[in-house]
């Protein structure tokens, strides 16, 4: 897999490498507004606490989203050739993939696309074991580059999924780049099943990101956590906060971690000053409307088809088609 020189970087979706880490906390906290991008959540601590939200009370949309794909899977595979290929961007554990291949055509060919090559090598093992006539061709990499098809895949009919609202954490212009990077490997007349977390009140979208029992809380300031960890550094957690609010304009929640007091934070020998009630922006997840989403799929050459949601419209599963 090679980066496209013709395609710019997603820096949201890029796999943290070591050192990118360190120059990320430094980029981001040396801005007038401090961020720090969300995919470093996803750490081994990370990971594990991310499980733990999909299974809170609070937190909708995965719950919602394997819901809406157990009610129509049979629906949604229609589209699906016999021999053909279906390649999942950020596979992770595969887990909502499996409610879809129950039901596809025979002689299918997975191919998972994740950083995480533990993660492909286990679904793998999961995966051939409970469906035999699947082929897993996990590739590792970064799915917001192109990705190469394997030549004797190439003739095949292929079908994208993409689901969780991943999609939500870029900004709506970086969604549009990255539903147009997906086209190079999804040529015309493709399918592209993608989920997407739909707009609704307010306080139940807040609550989803401010669950009672703390663990949003604690995966945001987990970031933190790594700093001090794999930067050297003794960040008192004691003296930040975790926020997450919905702004209605933007149509997004956006976590933050907040200075609860005005401090110097020392990160590898470098000062980093705070005033109190300073925040450091670490998340946004945007939320559409139904016809939002189709607008700005169209945007990206994608033809909106069919749209399945959850009887109370919680969260929508959308069918595109490549032209
Ligand atoms: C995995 C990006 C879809 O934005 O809802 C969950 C991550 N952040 N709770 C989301 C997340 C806080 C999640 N996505």
């Amino acid at each position: 897999m090679r980066p496209a020189s013709t395609i710019a970087r997603l820096p949201e979706l890029l796999p943290d490498v070591e050192g990118e880490f360190g120059a990320a906390v430094f980029e981001g906290l040396s801005r007038p507004k401090k961020t720090l991008p969300c995919r470093f959540f996803y750490d081994a601590r990370g990971s594990e606490l991310f499980e733990e939200i999909t299974q809170l009370p609070e937190y909708y949309p995965t719950r919602t989203e394997a819901q809406i794909l157990r009610s129509h899977a049979g629906e949604i595979v229609e589209g699906f050739d016999e021999g053909g290929v279906l390649i999942e961007f950020g596979a992770g554990s595969s887990i909502k993939t499996e409610i879809l291949l129950a039901q596809a055509p025979a002689g299918l060919t997975y191919v998972p696309i994740d950083v995480s090559d533990s993660a492909l090598g286990l679904a793998k093992l999961r995966l051939e074991s409970r469906f035999p006539g699947l082929s897993v061709r996990p590739v590792v990499g970064d799915f917001s580059y192109p990705i190469e098809i394997a030549p004797d895949l190439a003739a095949r009919p292929r079908v994208g999924f993409f689901p969780g609202s991943t999609i939500g954490n870029l900004t709506p212009p970086d969604a549009a780049r990255l539903l147009r990077t997906f086209k190079a490997s999804l040529p015309r007349e493709s399918r592209l099943i993608i989920g997407i977390d739909l707009k609704k009140d307010a306080r139940q979208l807040v609550l989803a990101y401010n669950d009672a029992a703390g663990v949003t809380a604690e995966f945001n300031m987990n970031l933190l956590v790594r700093i001090n960890r794999e930067l050297g550094s003794s960040i008192d957690l004691g003296t930040f906060r975790h926020e997450a609010v919905y702004e209605p304009r933007e149509g997004r929640i956006e976590m933050h971690l907040v200075s609860t007091i005005k401090q110097v934070v020392w990160i590898s020998g470098r000062p980093f000053h705070f005033d109190g009630g300073e925040r450091i922006h670490t998340e946004n997840s945007y939320k559409y409307s139904i016809a939002q989403f189709q607008e700005l799929a169209r945007s990206a050459a994608w033809a909106p088809n069919r749209v399945w949601t959850d009887p109370r419209q919680q969260f929508s599963v959308h069918e595109l088609i490549s032209i």
